[in-house]
């Protein structure tokens, strides 16, 4: 039993290498590529194309029962440089879920925070801590750390969405819990609008007064697609740009939705390029609408609706829209913040 055994012509330093090695311990001056001048990233810029994501998972539906693997029909995006780890970066899982109608996907509830955005398609229920939340085409919805949560399809048509879960961070932290909800199904038809968003989702700058979220995530767990709409199109237009984002925050606090995740939205008029730019961190984006292009570091890729597209850390990224192009975006930024990590920066070409 030994870790890895150096070598040296010298024969004194080859016999320490040796015992260094049975002893577990390793010669740091041997050791290349820990203090990197800038960061060195396993993880590629890569896209999954719209088209095979649902055709796939529509083949999983036909093949695969849902009580198979977790209670969840899920296709995890492998980033092709993990070496196949089922993980979109070193910090970040994303996925497409397929529930076909009349399918549950049963209740229970983990560490890991996770969060859907819906890239086509409606039907689909999520209760989160038994409020139900139905979920629409361009909705966000949140399951924070340690939620119960179960999806529905009382629909007739099969529903896909994308999922990202902060897991890989979760896992590297050694702080992974997993429990299967006990007790009786809770099943109902089309369920009322959720209690999160009658308490929290009045918009305008309006919440319950004195009223602070207790826990650490949003006390709101779903943004609906047309406030996001009309946000982006209002701010392009009072703005004057071709190009506005919008975060989705806590309505209770000046913080993201999560402690490790990020949402934003972005809109870009036809024709639009953007600066080129780099951050710290990991950034997943979901094409909602339109078509263009990114060109991520030396790579350039075509853009559809429902591609999804990773943007590994201090990766040159740069968008251009063909059409009026909708681009939603996740990334791991608070934990970069809170760790003092955060660095970004317009790189000319
Ligand atoms: O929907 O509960 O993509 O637990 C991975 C793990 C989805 C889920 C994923 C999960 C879920
Ligand atoms: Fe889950």
């Amino acid at each position: 039993m030994a870790t890895s055994r150096f070598r040296s012509s010298e024969p004194a330093l080859d016999a320490l290498y040796d015992d260094l090695s049975s002893h577990y311990l390793q010669p740091l001056w041997e050791l290349r590529g820990l203090l990197t001048p800038t960061p060195r990233v396993r993880a590629v810029p890569y896209r999954w194309r719209a088209d095979d994501l649902t055709k796939l998972g529509r083949r999983a539906g036909e093949l695969v029962p849902i009580d198979r693997g977790g209670d969840r029909r899920v296709l995890a995006m492998s980033n092709p440089g993990l070496d196949g780890a089922p993980f979109v970066s070193s910090t970040l899982w994303a996925a497409v879920q397929y529930l076909q109608p009349n399918e549950a996907a049963p209740a229970h509830r983990h560490t890991p925070a996770a969060l859907r955005f819906v890239l086509q398609g409606d039907g689909v229920y999520t209760r989160v801590d038994g409020d139900p939340i139905t979920m629409a085409r361009g909705d966000l919805v949140l399951t924070p750390s340690w939620t119960f949560h179960e999806h529905h399809n009382p629909g007739d048509v099969p529903m896909t969405w994308l999922d990202v879960l902060d897991l890989p961070i979760v896992a590297a932290l050694g702080a992974v819990f997993f429990e299967p909800a006990t007790g009786p199904e809770v099943t109902a038809g089309r369920p009322a609008r959720s209690a999160t968003e009658r308490r929290w989702g009045a918009g305008a700058g309006l919440t319950p007064a004195e009223a602070r979220a207790l826990s650490p995530y949003s006390p709101l767990l779903v943004y609906r697609w047309t406030d996001t709409d009309a946000a982006l199109d209002a701010l392009l237009e009072v703005d004057g740009t071709p190009d506005a984002t919008v975060r989705f925050r806590d309505p209770s606090r000046d913080r993201d939705i999560m402690p490790t995740m990020r949402c934003e939205m972005r809109r870009l008029l036809p024709g639009t390029t953007t600066r080129r730019d780099r951050q710290t961190g990991t950034r997943i984006c979901a094409v909602l609408d339109g078509s263009g292009t990114a060109q991520l570091g030396d790579e350039s890729f075509d853009l559809a609706p429902g591609d999804v597209f990773v943007v590994p850390s201090w990766c040159t990224h740069q968008l251009h829209a063909r059409t009026r192009f909708d681009v939603f975006t996740t990334s791991d930024s608070p934990v970069l913040e809170a760790l003092g990590l955060h660095r970004s920066e317009q790189v000319d070409p």
